[in-house]
């Protein structure tokens, strides 16, 4: 057989962007931006081809990949099926331990005092009381054993149980057309989701992991579990739900993970 030639396009020396691209993943982008970068699963030759951009300065590499993100975003948002269910595992596969991650260490877990704690829920939603953490326990709950990937280079397989996200959406008389949900958790993190996966019906409020109430390392007092969103997109430690049409962004969306986020 012949070898194909490679892909030419006019203007373009595809090698020398093949090598100025890896030369900046090596050198010259810091560590977060390379591993945002990882996050987006596009290349770096591709990238600058798309944004007839040089890449010569860290500075038009991020503008270009932040056109490149956002425009991942639509793509994402296109692609995905809500009635696509994530693979589940036997219990029997289940990672022991499961990993903690969190942008601090373990001994600085948030301990949030059950008695006290009240979820708050604001915007788009008919019903803006807050809720004990006994009233969420009253709601019917589902468990489900999935895959979770962290784009630090790790996925381990856990057991979740809670409320279906949808059924409390309902409860609370959300705006379903509404465009994001955003979360605020106990620990200052922060992220927001696109409401066709907030629907999701894998897409838990989790109280308990692997049968248990949800331990303070995992989220204490309640996460949201997505198998179908990459591990920074599910938050742990929510202490307040609120549905908009402005874009909330998120903790380390704002630093340059895509905010889509699936997986
Ligand atoms: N509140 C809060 N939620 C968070 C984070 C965090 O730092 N704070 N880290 C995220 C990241 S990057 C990952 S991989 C998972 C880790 O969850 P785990 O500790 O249950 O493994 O939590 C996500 N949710
Ligand atoms: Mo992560």
């Amino acid at each position: 057989m012949k070898p194909r030639k490679p892909l030419s396009l006019p203007g373009i020396d595809g090698p020398a962007v093949l090598r100025e691209a890896s030369r900046l993943v090596e050198r010259r982008l810091d560590a977060p931006a390379r591993r945002a970068f990882l996050s987006r699963g596009l290349t770096l030759g591709g990238l600058a081809m798309l944004s007839g951009c040089s890449l010569s300065d860290n500075e038009s590499a991020e503008k270009a990949l932040g056109v490149v993100s956002r425009w991942n975003d639509r793509v994402q948002a296109w692609l995905f099926d809500p009635n696509k269910l994530a693979p589940t595992y036997p219990e029997s596969m289940i990672t022991r331990p499961f990993p903690f991650n969190a942008y601090y260490g373990i001994d600085e877990v948030r301990h949030v005092d059950e008695e006290s704690f009240r979820l708050e829920v604001s915007g788009l939603v008919a019903d803006r009381r807050q809720w004990r953490l006994d009233e969420l326990r009253q709601m019917a709950q589902i468990d489900q054993v999935t895959r979770h990937i962290c784009v630090e280079g790790w996925s381990a397989i856990g057991k979740w149980g809670g409320v279906p996200f949808s059924a409390f959406l309902k409860r609370v008389g959300a705006d379903l057309s509404a465009r994001y949900v955003g979360f605020k958790c106990a620990d200052d993190y922060y992220t927001s989701i696109d409401m066709p996966t907030a629907l999701h019906a894998q897409t838990i409020l989790a109280l308990n992991y692997d049968g248990k109430t949800l331990p303070p390392e995992y989220g204490f007092p309640m996460k949201l579990r997505m198998p179908t969103k990459l591990g920074y997109k599910n938050p742990k430690h929510i202490q307040a739900i609120f549905v908009t049409n402005t874009y909330p962004g998120g903790y380390w969306e704002d630093q340059g993970y895509n905010w889509f986020g699936g997986s």
